[in-house]
């Protein structure tokens, strides 16, 4: 059954139907589920594009996915897919068409915005990264002294980092050790001066990434970077060429800036910041891997966005796991997720998801404007296990917050030694068992706990996961990974009808900043025209800062 996009979600017959059918299941527990049923956890398990989900610990039967996928029917996620990949100017608000899908697609493939197929440029800023790669890498880069470069600093805020960082350290065991990373982001001073301890100017590279090049803190970064640089090297300004290089869609800003355009490696308005690590964005990553290591990253996300454009939704990883976010944010009331990778590589993979889901469905009005009537985006956070089953697990396991948990793990470690991986794999499979089905009283009793302590040690159980098991980190495999989370994400915003390509909020705190900083600055006592608090901090900051 379909109907019109415009019909309020919450009046769709799949949503309806969603609502009698939670209050069905919402008393129904894990453990039950699963004895009633012993092909679930086979039915419920997926392995594509060389990723296995097990989604079979949710609190859902049959009849919950029938009706997940008759929402998405109902809301045209394949037309809304197609149309995204087709190159339709479905970010709205901004005007552009949203294809971070065409960084990885191949050579060969065509897709055309605004009458032009925009692969070859793809490929011709991906070959100029590659050559300028090639020559650092090998040492044929030279500084203004003649030294090769040894160190390289990516300057980028927000979508212009968070990738770059999250890639460098997933990655890092495929890095040419020999290079140093550091990346520079914040416009605390604090994050500069440690980013540039103990490095050399002669020997330091510094990646301007910018998509505008008129970020506040970038552009205080960089131009702290060139005072940084050219103080160490003697004051030439001709140094600039050798030791800065430019990512950015804005030519005009980055020779005004001083950097030779030739120097500049660049992307387009249809890549929005946080889908922005596949384009010349991770010039850094490519630096650290190698251009065919960039290139197997690349494939990686194709492949996964193959399987998102082709697959029916029933067997589609990113489709099945945006629809269970939805189920446990709308009908649950779950207001969080919990991503937690058994990879300490991926230390910082939910840093980058909480950007990449949050900035991306934090969105309080559908597409043609009507305040929603429903949730939108949940919580992303997460840290690495086992390190998290020592801290905020306990609320997980026993608080009284539904948190569904995504686990991510690998068969192979980076770096076996010993048991260890046997001892990591332990505790992902224990952790997700444990939430699902818990402790009752009546074990709990049985192993003789005082009646006092008994209600102390009970696990309720009935606490969701997925559990995604791939067989090895590698690059390709994290390309996989992230077009997993972006397609979840694209389609939760499909279904909540909102526009993830956007990001107006971010916008009314930096006007205002850019208002304050004169007042702050100012050698007479400003006129301050806030409210009675925002004034009071100012004063109180006037009369104490150093
Ligand atoms: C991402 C956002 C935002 C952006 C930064 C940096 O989707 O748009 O995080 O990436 O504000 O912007 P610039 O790359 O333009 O400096």
């Amino acid at each position: 059954m379909t109907s019109t996009t415009s019909e309020t979600l919450t009046h769709k017959p799949a949503w309806k139907a969603l609502a009698a059918h939670y209050q069905t299941l919402r008393g129904q527990h894990l453990r039950d589920l699963f004895a009633a049923d012993p092909g679930r956890a086979g039915r419920m398990s997926l392995e594509a594009a060389g990723l296995l989900l097990d989604y079979s610990k949710n609190r859902i039967t049959d009849e919950t996915l029938r009706l997940l996928l008759q929402l998405a029917a109902e809301c045209d996620l394949r037309g809304r897919i197609d149309a995204m990949f087709s190159g339709e100017k479905i970010n709205l608000t901004e005007k552009r068409a949203v294809l971070h899908t065409a960084l990885r697609a191949p050579r060969a493939a065509s897709i055309v915005v605004d009458g032009e197929n925009v692969v070859p440029q793809v490929h011709a800023v991906l070959d100029k990264m590659a050559a300028f790669c090639d020559k650092v890498r090998g040492g044929q880069w030279l500084g203004h002294t003649g030294k090769p470069i040894r160190n390289i600093v990516n300057v980028g805020i927000g979508g212009s980092d968070l990738g770059p960082v999250m890639a460098y350290e997933a990655l890092k065991s495929y890095s040419q050790r020999d290079l140093t990373f550091r990346f520079v982001s914040n416009v605390d001073s604090v994050d500069f001066a440690e980013a540039v301890q103990g490095l050399d100017a002669a020997e330091t590279l510094f990646v301007i990434s910018s998509k505008t090049f008129t970020t506040q803190e970038t552009m205080t970064n960089a131009q702290t970077a060139r005072d940084w640089a050219l103080a160490g090297l003697g004051g030439d300004a001709a140094a600039v060429a050798r030791h800065f290089v430019a990512v950015s869609t804005n030519a005009a800003k980055v020779s005004a800036f001083g950097i030779d355009t030739a120097n500049m490696f660049e992307f387009w308005d249809w890549v929005g910041g946080r889908y922005s690590m596949d384009s010349a964005i991770g010039l850094s990553t490519m630096l650290a891997l190698g251009p065919d290591n960039f290139r197997a990253l690349l494939a990686g996300f194709h492949e996964m966005d193959e399987h998102f454009r082709t697959a029916p939704f029933a067997e589609n990883l990113p489709v099945l796991l945006g629809l269970l976010t939805v189920w446990y944010t709308n009908f649950f009331d779950a207001e969080t997720v919990a991503v937690l990778p058994y990879e300490q590589y991926l230390k910082r993979f939910p840093a980058y998801l909480q950007q990449l889901t949050m900035e991306s469905n934090g969105k309080r009005v559908t597409r043609d404007g009507t305040p929603v009537s429903y949730q939108t985006s949940p919580i992303y956070w997460g840290e690495p296990g086992t390190n998290g089953q020592h801290s905020f697990y306990q609320l997980i396991h026993q608080g009284t917050k539904l948190i569904p948990c995504d686990f991510l793990a690998f068969a192979e470690s980076l770096q076996p030694i010993g048991r260890h991986h046997d001892m990591l794999m332990a505790n992902v499979f224990a952790q997700a068992e444990a939430l699902a089905f818990g402790k009752t009283a009546e074990q709990v009793q049985a192993e003789g706990t005082p009646d006092w302590l008994v209600p102390h040690r009970v696990f309720e159980g009935n606490r969701p996961s997925n559990t995604i098991l791939a067989p090895k980190l590698t690059p390709a495999l994290l390309g996989k990974l992230v077009a997993l989370y972006e397609h979840s994400v694209y389609t939760q915003g499909v279904i909540w009808d909102i526009n993830p390509f956007d990001q107006w909020g971010v916008e009314l705190g930096k006007v205002l900043a850019n208002r304050i900083l004169p007042e702050l600055e100012s050698a007479e006592e400003p006129a301050l025209g806030h409210d009675a608090s925002t004034n009071r901090l100012i004063r109180w900051y006037r009369q104490h800062k150093g």
